[in-house]
């Protein structure tokens, strides 16, 4: 058995809140304020602080921290990347420039990414649909050359689609762990 620890981030209004929502069985505790930015992103809430849910994926334990997309809350970024072993992007399809939000977010957890897992989910692509996939794909492989990001599009309210890119992601960590282990 072993025990993940997982760091949800990206913009805000990418879904990050909800997709821990989605997958975690227990309780959320999160850390929503009144959302004074309604320009960026037009919803009531944002994190502040973060959000944290668990998983029991049989028989690993997965821990799900969710951060704030607002830049301004940036000092949570660093205590929580050290303490994670896997990356997961969420970037919206309907906000402006996508691919910047993903050049921002790998450069950003770069440490991260390079050190455990990473995946991107596109979410809200049923709102709108654009050819964003090559764009998302060209950028992170110029923020990682030396790694094979996989990108998803997602809903994060299903928790079917959060699983998938959660498995994936752990796949990604173990298989890294393995060839480690082997010395590759
Ligand atoms: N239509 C649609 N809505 C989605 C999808 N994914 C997420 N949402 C919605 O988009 C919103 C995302 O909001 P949050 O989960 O608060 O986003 P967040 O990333 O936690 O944002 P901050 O905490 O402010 O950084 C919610 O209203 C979700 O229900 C999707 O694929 N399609
Ligand atoms: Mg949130």
């Amino acid at each position: 058995m072993a025990e993940y620890v997982i760091l949800f981030a990206g913009p805000m209004g990418a879904g990050k809140t909800t997709a821990i929502g989605s997958l975690s069985e227990i309780g959320v505790v999160s850390t929503e304020a009144a959302n004074t930015d309604r320009e960026t992103v037009d919803k009531e809430t944002t994190t502040v602080g973060f959000d944290y849910g668990e998983i029991d994926l049989d028989p690993d334990k997965v821990k799900l921290y969710g951060i704030p997309g607002q830049g301004r809350f940036d000092f949570m970024w660093e205590i929580l990347q050290a303490r994670s072993m896997g990356l997961i992007v969420l970037i919206n399809a309907d906000a402006p420039e996508p691919e910047r939000h993903v050049f921002e977010q790998l450069t950003a957890f770069a440490d991260l990414a390079r050190r455990g897992g990473v995946v991107v989910g596109v979410t809200r692509y049923d709102i709108q649909r654009t050819d964003i996939g090559d764009r998302i794909v060209a950028t992170a492989r110029n923020v990682l050359p030396e790694r094979t990001v996989p990108v998803f599009a997602v809903d994060a309210r299903d928790q079917e689609q959060m699983r998938t890119l959660l498995l994936s992601l752990i796949a990604d960590i173990e298989i890294r762990q393995a060839l480690a282990v082997a010395g590759a």
